[in-house]
């Protein structure tokens, strides 16, 4: 029943239909408009879309430098509340959150659900950062007649560029991350989903966050990402998306002049799965569908290359089939439904494309049944093929295909070094019911997030710190304790108190 009736909280925020629109210093800014389609159903316009221009790029970095010292002495514990206000809006409005999760980007109602309360988990954890370690100064140890303080302050003016597959955590993590550590904020979401972007935003804004502080600017990575990322004024990039984006951006950065500016990568995965023969079949099944397969395998965690022991490769591969045909591909809105739809046409074209090339290559094992719901709209059948190396996929396909690869039991190390060698090192899945084999691949293989005998994706916030190495980003991980160091700058101050007759305090004023 209450699903029932936030699902009709949730129709109901579908029907006014939803506009974004630049935003700087808090004032809405006139754009070109773009009309935004859903993924499921072509016809249904779910929105327009204001794009901003390079001019107002400039206006918003100039307005954002210029007030990033008062939200930095803001301090801390101001700037938390004003996130944990925030977080209680977002649970306030969530209906209208998780209706643009599933209308923009096609998402099912319960990864929408999870989308929302994750950014309510990044708005409140981050929060708690702040109140810990960007309030009070940190004495440090010294020799009597000094006082020693570390204190961390923002950067200045972050951009922050997010990704389409969680329109509401990830930007909203990243803003909430910048914010918190006492930066001003240039965000520029997804182009795809700037109206669930949008709607972060204003709840930002209404929790108090100054318009001088953070603005949005919605338009393309190459024309808007791009001023924003080459501004000046720009001190930090804050970016989640492909390997190949993060490194235009890092050549972009290199080739400005004045200070070195950081840069917080969170880039693609090519995810493994190794199960040997002491795994449980049925249990390991599960846990490839959901990891495989859930988002429409659109998640940078998800798993793209199961390694099955031999011996029970036939048998995992069997139950695989039965369990893909069961599969529910469909409208997003129905809460019987696996599967959504994929983005768009062009990230269908590329998943057609790279299973086109697997038919020839590759061994097939399943694809699932798509419904009559998805006629008309940009769906792809969830396939698995067998295929004899995992250098046979030269790049991430961000969708739901799964590859097999079998192995022999003494051939571990090298499936250890196979993944290495993908130069990825994002999540891997392990499957077993032996220490040793726990340990023997934790200790070869350079992967941020590993997950054993469970599914391989949704890391909790502040719980299973995300992000990995290699081609996979730069770290630090969201989510965890060291990430918001990253958005900081760290000052030192050394107080001669001998001088003050050994007072630790100098005189006041007042
Ligand atoms: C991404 O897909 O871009 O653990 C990263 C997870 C999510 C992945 C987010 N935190 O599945």
């Amino acid at each position: 029943a209450q699903a029932r009736l936030l699902l009709n909280a949730v129709a109901a925020a579908i029907e006014h239909g939803f506009e974004a629109r630049p935003l700087i210093g808090g004032e809405p800014y006139p754009g070109e408009g773009a009309a935004v389609f859903d993924p499921a159903l072509h016809s249904r316009q779910v929105g327009t879309v204001l794009n901003a221009t390079p001019d107002m790029v400039t206006r918003a970095a100039s307005t954002a430098a210029a007030a990033q010292g008062a939200w930095d002495r803001l301090g801390g514990v101001r700037r938390a509340e004003i996130l944990e206000r925030a977080a209680d809006l977002f649970e306030r409005d969530m209906a209208v959150l998780i209706a643009l999760c599933v209308r923009e980007a096609g998402k099912t109602v319960s990864n929408a659900l999870a989308d929302v309360r994750e950014a309510i988990d990044f708005l409140r954890y981050y929060a708690g950062i702040a109140r810990a370690d960007f309030a009070e100064p940190k004495v440090m140890p010294g020799p009597t007649g000094e006082r020693n303080e570390l204190s961390l302050h923002g950067r200045g003016v972050f951009a922050a560029i997010s990704p389409w597959n969680f329109p509401v955590a990830i930007f909203t993590g990243q803003v909430a991350s910048a914010l918190a550590a006492g930066n001003s904020v240039l965000a520029k979401p997804a182009e795809r989903t700037s109206l669930a972007a949008y709607t972060a935003i204003q709840l930002m804004h209404e929790a108090g966050v100054p318009g001088e502080v953070l603005h949005f600017l919605p338009g393309s990575g190459r024309v808007i990402g791009t001023a924003m990322v080459r501004h000046p004024a720009t001190t930090g990039v804050v970016f989640t998306g492909g390997t190949d984006t993060g490194h235009v951006i890092n050549r972009m950065l290199a080739e400005r002049a004045g200070p070195i500016v950081p840069f917080i990568a969170e880039t693609g995965g090519l995810n493994a799965l190794i199960a040997d023969s002491t795994a449980l079949p049925e249990q390991l099944v599960r846990d490839v569908l959901t990891s495989a397969f859930d988002s429409a395998g659109q998640r940078c965690s998800a798993l793209r290359v199961l390694f099955l022991q031999e011996d029970i490769a036939e048998r995992v591969i069997s139950l695989i089939r039965g369990a893909m045909a069961e599969l529910r591909i469909g409208d997003p809105m129905k809460l019987d439904t696996d599967i959504g739809p994929v983005i768009d046409g062009n990230s269908l074209a590329k998943l057609e494309a790279h299973a086109k090339r697997m038919s020839r290559e590759a061994g097939f094992i399943a694809e699932a049944p798509l419904s009559d719901e998805t006629r008309d709209g940009f769906f792809f059948a969830p396939r698995a093929y067998e295929i004899d190396a995992i250098s046979r996929i030269e790049r991430e396909v961000f969708g739901p295909i799964l590859h097999v690869i079998r192995f022999k039991a003494t051939r571990l190390d090298k499936v250890c070094e196979a993944i290495n060698a993908t130069g990825y090192g994002l999540t891997l899945g392990v499957h077993t019911r032996i220490q040793e084999t726990v340990d023997f691949i934790r200790a070869r293989v350079r992967i941020g997030n590993l997950y054993v005998n469970r599914n391989q994706i949704g890391a909790v916030v502040g719980v299973q710190p995300f992000g990995g190495e290699g081609l996979s980003g730069t770290g630090p991980k969201a989510g965890g304790s060291h990430y918001l160091h990253r958005f900081a700058v760290e000052r030192t101050v050394c107080i001669n108190t001998a001088a003050t007759g050994g007072n630790t305090a100098l005189l006041s004023l007042d």
